[in-house]
């Protein structure tokens, strides 16, 4: 590391302490582009890098809320406007008792670059809280959402900042938060994305970001005359991402083996078929259960409760072809990166943001396997949220055939950029480098045009 970007490392660890996984957003990022500051000596003068890694703004607020019991909860609320370079804030709302400033900053972060990939007008953003819907009523998550949006309305807009769904916000919460927005602004607008198809959503909004991700797997073996179809695939979650993300490999001809919840995963080697398929969308997004309940329902098919204390998870020690990581951050440490390669795995493609340390990420890219970084893999669903903003611009909606051939032309251009940017500033194959350098030139040129703001 260049002593500019050690020193740079070090301010961004001085002034957000306890924050592990923003420094290791920011790790990553600034280690690809040393070349880039080395060329373009006036990225640095600009201080580009050191204004990036601040938010323009962070709001924290409270949330209080009052359960089926009629006792007061109190949550905190988060947003954080990252970046508006290129366009109105953008990015997801995540629900998960884990959330944490530091985690909504390493998600805003990754978001900004994420979203100049799309080559769609959006900045970044990322927010959340840490209130945990698991065993909430459909009443108590509709007291929180609107109290949640009670304070949020106020700082966001369809020009302004246009928040979405995440981990535990899906169509459910997106409803009851846009109902609060238009009875509090008195306006029908396109202020939040992943809306229901009847007042405002776009079609393939909610396939979008495991479509994307299966796409662009395709797109990285075309690199080497391969395709999907006959593949062995594992992929971790059970809900949006991972859901969407079989569909499309059954599509494809491809078999997943594999799915989990935070309690452990399921396998299953003749395949998740469609029918398999179908059972556990209603199993997560009807009745909400767990994914062990799979084990009782698919003869043959195997629970294994995860055990921390074990140092890696077993899900990734499966033969298989391809892995598509779709539950969370840091899912994949070193020791189960090495296990992928040595079950024979060739392309990752990351649906979930940030699911690979450090560490793996550099096993990954020493093996020189098909990797694929989460801010270029699972761009697909924010591309599609940028679709449904022009679709609501319009007053107009496009057919699935027309949003499902712009994700699929998205994707292809993500992946080239990608490709591009790695060859040009001489790291040829590495996807992480390529989508750091392109969705920050993008970013940084457009600050510099606008001058110091
Ligand atoms: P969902 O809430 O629909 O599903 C999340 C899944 O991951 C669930 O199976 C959940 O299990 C599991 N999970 C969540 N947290 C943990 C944890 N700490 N440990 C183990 N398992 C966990 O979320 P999404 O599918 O939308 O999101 C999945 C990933 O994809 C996230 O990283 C998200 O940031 C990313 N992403 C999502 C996009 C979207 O459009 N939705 C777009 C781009 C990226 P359990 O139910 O037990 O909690
Ligand atoms: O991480 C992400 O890209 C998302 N959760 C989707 C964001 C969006 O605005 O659709």
């Amino acid at each position: 590391m260049s002593e500019y970007v050690q020193q740079l490392m070090a301010d961004v660890v001085a002034k957000n302490p306890s924050e592990p996984e923003f420094h290791q957003a920011v790790h990553e990022v600034v280690e690809s582009l040393e070349l880039v500051f080395e060329r373009h000596p006036e990225y640095r003068s600009a201080r580009i890098l050191e204004r990036a890694v601040e938010p323009e703004r962070v709001l924290m607020f409270r949330v209080p809320w009052m359960d089926d019991r009629g006792d007061v909860q109190v949550n905190r609320g988060f947003r954080i406007e990252m970046n508006s370079a290129i366009g109105p804030y953008k990015g997801g709302l995540r629900f998960h008792p884990s959330v944490n400033l530091g985690i909504l900053k390493f998600l805003a972060f990754e978001q900004v670059f994420k979203n100049a990939l799309t080559t769609l007008p959006m900045g970044g953003g990322k927010g959340g809280s840490d209130f945990n819907p698991k065993g909430r009523s459909d009443a108590e998550v509709m007291r929180f959402c609107q109290s949640f949006m009670t304070e949020l309305y106020r700082h966001i807009g369809p020009n302004t900042d246009v928040p979405a769904g995440d981990i535990g916000v899906g169509g459910r919460e997106i409803g009851y938060l846009f109902g609060q927005y238009k009875r509090l602004a008195n306006e029908f607008s396109g202020v939040l994305t992943g809306k229901g198809l009847g007042w405002g959503g776009s079609l393939i909004r909610p396939e979008a970001t495991g479509y994307g991700a299966v796409c662009f797997a395709c797109e990285m073996l075309k690199t080497r005359g391969q395709e999907l179809s006959g593949r062995t695939c594992l992929v971790s979650g059970s809900g949006n991402v991972a859901q969407y993300t079989v569909e499309k490999l059954n599509e494809l001809g491809a078999k997943a083996v594999t799915l989990s919840d935070s309690s452990g995963y399921v396998y299953d080697p003749e395949g998740i078929d469609p029918e398999k398929l179908a059972w556990v969308m209603q199993l997560k997004n009807v009745r909400r259960g767990r994914i062990s309940e799979y084990a009782e329902y698919v003869r043959g098919a195997k629970f294994t409760p995860f055990d921390p204390s074990l140092g890696h998870n077993p899900l990734w020690t499966h033969e298989a072809d391809c892995a598509f990581p779709s539950a969370t951050q840091n899912e994949i440490n070193e020791q189960d990166a090495k296990n992928l390669i040595k079950g024979g795995v060739t392309v990752v493609s990351e649906g979930a943001n940030m699911p690979t340390t450090a560490q793996g990420v550099s096993v990954f890219l020493q093996s020189k396997i098909l990797y694929a970084p989460g801010k270029a893999a699972n761009a697909g669903g924010v591309a599609v949220s940028g679709l449904e903003m022009a679709q609501n611009s319009m007053r107009y909606g496009w057919t699935r055939d027309e949003v499902d051939t712009r994700l699929q032309m998205i994707m292809s251009d993500i992946h080239t950029s990608c490709v591009t940017a790695g060859e040009r500033f001489g790291t040829p194959g590495n996807y992480v480098n390529g989508a750091n350098i392109a969705g920050f030139l993008k970013v940084a040129d457009a600050m510099i045009d606008q001058g110091l703001v």
